[in-house]
């Protein structure tokens, strides 16, 4: 469908103001639901997170992208859920305790929104404790963890911790990223995995819910 590719260049574009209305055009012409989500918004979200990769665009062009695919998604959004369309996985994210950074994270919970999981955005400053009991309350895959300050970093270890102490490892896998953080203190506080950049955590939760 022509009107489809033109949702999905838009989003790739991250024209704002377009994607909304040719949503609209797209479900008055007859289109599913679940294809604009799939084909336009969720396939132009997955090209730019591969252009991002190569360094081929950056931050800017990323987040503009995001909000053009959600712009479009408030649109959607509404017919997805009468359409009974299940989102391929939730996912609880924040920046740490102690920690204000959300830019970082604030890119991984749309690129995660983008690529169809449903995202339970507890913003910044959040303890361990509320990662672990909005998992369990959401019944959420994973929960993933934004620091960006050495000296938050360990509320990431506290969480591990907390999510293994509440019987909960296994069900819900932890992911942690952000500037400072390494693969290697993701393995030695025993995360699910780590995200080097916001593409990565993409493919990342995709494995983690077997996609
Ligand atoms: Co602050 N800050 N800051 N800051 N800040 C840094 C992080 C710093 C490196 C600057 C410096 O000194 N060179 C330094 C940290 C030093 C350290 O701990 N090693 C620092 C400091 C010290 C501070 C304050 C303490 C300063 C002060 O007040 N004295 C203070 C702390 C406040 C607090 O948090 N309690 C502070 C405050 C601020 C502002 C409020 C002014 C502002 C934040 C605004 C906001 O976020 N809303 C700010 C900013 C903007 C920065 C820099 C300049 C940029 C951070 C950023 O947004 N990067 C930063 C210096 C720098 O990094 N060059 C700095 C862009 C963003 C897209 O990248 O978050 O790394 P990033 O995310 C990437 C990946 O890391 C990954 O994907 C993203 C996209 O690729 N990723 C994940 C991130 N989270 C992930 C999670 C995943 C997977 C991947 O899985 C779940």
């Amino acid at each position: 469908m022509e009107i489809i590719a033109q949702l999905k260049d838009t989003v790739i574009a991250g024209k704002l103001g377009e994607a909304k209305g040719l949503a609209e055009k797209a479900l008055a012409e007859g289109a599913e639901p679940g294809d604009i989500l799939e084909q336009a918004l969720i396939a132009g979200m997955d090209h730019i997170g591969e252009l991002f990769k190569k360094n081929e665009v950056y931050v800017p062009e990323v987040l503009l992208a995001a909000k053009s695919m959600q712009q479009a998604m408030q649109v959607l959004k509404p017919r997805l859920v009468k359409s009974g369309i299940e989102p391929r996985g939730k996912a609880v994210v924040g920046t740490v305790r102690g920690d204000l950074h959300d830019i970082g994270k604030n890119l991984v919970a749309m690129m995660l929104e983008g690529a169809g999981f449903e995202i339970i955005d507890l913003g910044n400053d959040v303890p361990a404790e509320r990662f672990v009991e909005a998992a369990a309350e959401h019944e959420a895959h994973m929960i993933g963890m934004s620091a960006l300050l050495t000296t938050t970093m360990h509320v990431m270890k506290e969480t591990v911790e907390l999510v293994k102490e509440k019987g909960l490892a296994g069900k819900v896998k932890t992911m942690v990223g952000g500037a400072p953080v390494t693969r290697g203190f993701a393995e030695e506080i025993g995360a699910d995995g780590y995200g080097d950049d916001a593409a990565t955590a993409v493919d990342l939760a995709k494995q983690f819910v077997g996609g």
